[in-house]
C-alpha cells in the first residue's frame, strides 16, 4: 500500500509520526509532499522550515517545545550576527541548524535541485518516509500588508516572525507559483497512491501553496485514490500556530467545517473532524468525528487508522 501525505511544518511533522507508525504496522510506503512556500534566504543561507521541521521531527532531532529547529541548540552564530547588526536580526538561526543550511547551500550552488538536496540530508536523518518538496522551483509565500500606511508585499517569515501576523493583511500571494513545476516524483507518487491524506496543516499557508503548483491540485483531485483530510481546527481554534489569522484573511470561518468546505468536494472524499466538532457538515463530503489531538504517536496513529477507514 502507498500513502501520500500533503504536509506543512509542525502539524505535518507530528501527523507524519503517526502515519509512519501506522505504515509500519500494515507494511505501507509513505511519501510526504512538503510545502516550500515558507522557504527563505537569510544571511546567504537557504532555509526550508517545513522540510526541516518534518526531517528533524521524524529523524528524532527536533526541539519538541519550539517545534522548529534542533533540540539542544546553541546560538553562538546568532549572537555574532547581532553584534554586526546583520539583518534580519528578527530571525534566529541556531548553530546546529546552520550546518543543515550550509550543506544545502553547497549542494544548491553546485546545481543540485532541492529534491536531491533533501534526499541527501535525509541520508543522515533517516525519517522513514520519502520527503519530497512540492517543487524544486522558487515558490515563496508573501503577505500583502499595510505598513505605515503603505501597501507592500513581505515574505511570510517576516509577516510571521517579525510581526507575528499583526499587520493589516489583504491577502497572501505565492510568488513564482505560475511557473513552478511539481518536483520529480510528486506526480508519480500521486498517480500510484492508494490513499492521499491532507495533514492537519495550515490550509492557507501550508497546504494551499502545495496545491498552487500547476498540475498538483489536479493530480490530487483526479487521483484514483481516495483523498481524506484531517481538520487542523479543533473546537473553533487552531491548536497552535497562526491558522486562525490566516483563515480570517482569506475570509474562511475558523472551524472544522469551514476548512473542510474550503477544500471542498472537488478535492476531498472524506473529512475527519475532532469529536468536539461532531455534527460539522461539509456539503458533498462524508465527515467523521474522532479525537484529533496529536498528543503522542499512538493517538496520532489512531487518527490515521480512522482516516484510512473513512477512505
Ligand atoms: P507549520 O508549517 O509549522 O505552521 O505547521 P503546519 O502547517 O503543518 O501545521 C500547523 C497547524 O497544525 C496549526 O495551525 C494547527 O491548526 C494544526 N495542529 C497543531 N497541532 C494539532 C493537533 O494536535 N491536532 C490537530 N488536529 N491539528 C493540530
Ligand atoms: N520562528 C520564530 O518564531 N522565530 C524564529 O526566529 C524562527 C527561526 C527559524 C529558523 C529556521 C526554521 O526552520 C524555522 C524558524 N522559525 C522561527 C519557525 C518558522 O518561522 C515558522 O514557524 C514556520 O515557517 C511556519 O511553518
Ligand atoms: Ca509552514
Amino acid at each position: 500500500m502507498r500513502i501520500v501525505v500533503l504536509a506543512g511544518g509542525i502539524g505535518g511533522a507530528r501527523f507524519l509520526v503517526g502515519v509512519r507508525a501506522y505504515a509500519r504496522e500494515v507494511g505501507a510506503e509513505v511519501t510526504a509532499v512538503v510545502n516550500v512556500g515558507d522557504d527563505a534566504s537569510m544571511h546567504g543561507l537557504r532555509i526550508c522550515p517545513d522540510l526541516d521541521s518534518v526531517m528533524y521531527t521524524l529523524g528524532g532531532g527536533a526541539d519538541p517545545e519550539r517545534g522548529w529547529g534542533r533540540a539542544g541548540e546553541t546560538w553562538t552564530v546568532k549572537g555574532e550576527l547581532a553584534a554586526y547588526g546583520a539583518e534580519p536580526t528578527w530571525f534566529g538561526l541556531g548553530d546546529k541548524d546552520i550546518a543543515t543550511h550550509l550543506v544545502r547551500g553547497t549542494m544548491l550552488t553546485a546545481g543540485y535541485p532541492l529534491s536531491a538536496v533533501t534526499e541527501a540530508l535525509c541520508d543522515r536523518w533517516r525519517p522513514g518516509v520519502r520527503l519530497l518538496p512540492a517543487s524544486d522551483d522558487r515558490l515563496e509565500t508573501h503577505a500583502v500588508v499595510e505598513v505605515n500606511g503603505e501597501q507592500r508585499a513581505i515574505h511570510f517569515q517576516e509577516w510571521w516572525v517579525r510581526y507575528r501576523g499583526d499587520l493589516p493583511t489583504e491577502r497572501f500571494v505565492f510568488v513564482g507559483a505560475e511557473s513552478a513545476k511539481p518536483a520529480p516524483g510528486v506526480l508519480d507518487a500521486l498517480a500510484a497512491a492508494d490513499v492521499v491524506l491532507l495533514a492537519p496543516s495550515n490550509p492557507v499557508v501550508s497546504i494551499a501553496p502545495i496545491l498552487a503548483v500547476p498540475g498538483l491540485r489536479e493530480a490530487v483531485a483526479t487521483s484514483a485514490a481516495p483523498v481524506v483530510g484531517i481538520s487542523p481546527i479543533i473546537g473553533g481554534a487552531p491548536v497552535r500556530g497562526m491558522a486562525d489569522k490566516c483563515l480570517s484573511i482569506v475570509g474562511v470561518e475558523c472551524t472544522a467545517g469551514g476548512v473542510g468546505a474550503l477544500y471542498g468536494p472537488d478535492l476531498l472524499d472524506g473529512w475527519l473532524v475532532d469529536t468536539t466538532d461532531e455534527g460539522a457538515e461539509v456539503p458533498g463530503v462524508p465527515v467523521r468525528a474522532v479525537p484529533l489531538w496529536m498528543n503522542d504517536e499512538q493517538a496520532t496513529a489512531a487518527m490515521v487508522r480512522a482516516a484510512m477507514e473513512l477512505a
